[in-house]
């Protein structure tokens, strides 16, 4: 089970991954800790569940190959038991009702907080840091006898108290949440004035750039413009890749996802192991990498899934803005 997950690994690890390819590739230094907020919560989560022996096992193992495999078996063990947050969430300390609450959220980040699951409930009662709140807003609200999200997302996910929603004082066609009890949701009167919890799609992080430029030279522009070549994470980050390639003007665009050619492992510019993939049939596994080093980009049309191409291909090319 690995649907939607995140690495970063940690500087150890990234030497001894650049030790390994630097033995018959040209050193790669690609490979950078990632920004994200997201991807660091991973990073904090990868860096917890990897014991120091295992590091040192790596290095007292007798031959390349041997020691290849089983850290690639490490990660994907690991990338088996973690689970990572989609959403980026921000708390906003300020008493307003639910509709000043919702006007703010649509203008400073994407709307008021969407929750697709028990991750993301983790993640935003944990974005609440102030121990002395009661209360928060979020993005459920009450039309009729159906709640509905801000942000028209169709997220079936509920978590009510015990008891609620009982439209109390009748009116209470708002949700707000309690994240320093259980986290656990009340049906409130929108005019009360709480503290609030936006949320941020990663998809208004993406820009597409319709240069033509080897993978290489997209890195490179792509880090002195913007931040990086994107990092595709994640179904979510995938969703907004398809909708910003479809103004392509190449018929594939170049991705941060490039082939360590000795370990024939895939990695994102971020440093992150690709467990979300979206790969072409044929694409993504062996990898003839003898002649060019070979980089992952997706196709603008069609079913929008990702090849492997010799980095000299001239393409559009997507870049992360934060
Ligand atoms: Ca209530």
């Amino acid at each position: 089970m690995c649907p939607e997950v995140k690495f970063t690994l940690c500087p150890s690890e990234q030497k001894a991954m650049e030790e390994y390819s630097s033995e018959d590739s040209p050193a790669e230094d690609y490979i950078r800790p990632s920004r994200s907020p997201a991807a660091s919560t991973c990073g904090t989560l990868y860096r917890l569940s990897l014991p120091q022996q295992v590091l040192s096992n790596i290095e007292m193992d007798r031959t390349p190959l041997d020691r290849t495999r089983y850290f690639t078996l490490l990660l994907i063990a690991l990338c088996s038991v973690s689970e990572c947050v989609q959403r980026q969430y921000r708390f906003i300390n300020e008493n307003k009702t639910w509709t000043e609450a919702q006007r703010y959220c649509r203008e400073k980040y994407t709307d008021l907080a969407t929750i697709d699951n028990m991750n993301d409930m983790n993640e935003l009662n944990k974005s609440v840091n102030d121990e002395s709140v009661q209360f928060v807003w979020i993005g459920l609200f009450r039309v009729r006898d159906s709640w509905q999200w801000s942000d028209q997302s169709n997220s079936s996910f509920r978590y009510w108290k015990s008891g609620e929603p009982n439209n109390a004082g009748a009116g209470e066609d708002c949700t707000s949440d309690e994240p320093n009890a259980q986290g656990q949701w009340y049906d409130s009167s929108c005019n009360n004035k709480y503290p609030f919890v936006c949320h941020e799609d990663l998809d208004s992080q993406l820009i597409l750039i319709k240069e033509h430029l080897t993978w290489s030279e997209a890195l490179r522009y792509c880090r002195q413009n913007h931040v990086d070549l994107v990092s595709v994470h994640s179904g979510e980050i995938q969703r907004g890749v398809m909708n910003v390639v479809k103004g392509a003007s190449t018929a594939v665009v170049w991705l941060g996802l490039h082939n360590y050619c000795i370990m024939n492992m895939w990695l994102w510019v971020s440093g992150e192991m690709v467990c979300y993939h979206n790969w072409a049939p044929g694409n993504g596994t062996t990898e003839n990498c003898k002649l060019e080093n070979r980089k992952g980009a997706v196709q603008s049309g069609g079913d929008q899934t990702w090849i492997s191409l010799p980095e000299s291909h001239k393409l559009n090319f997507i870049c992360s803005r934060e």
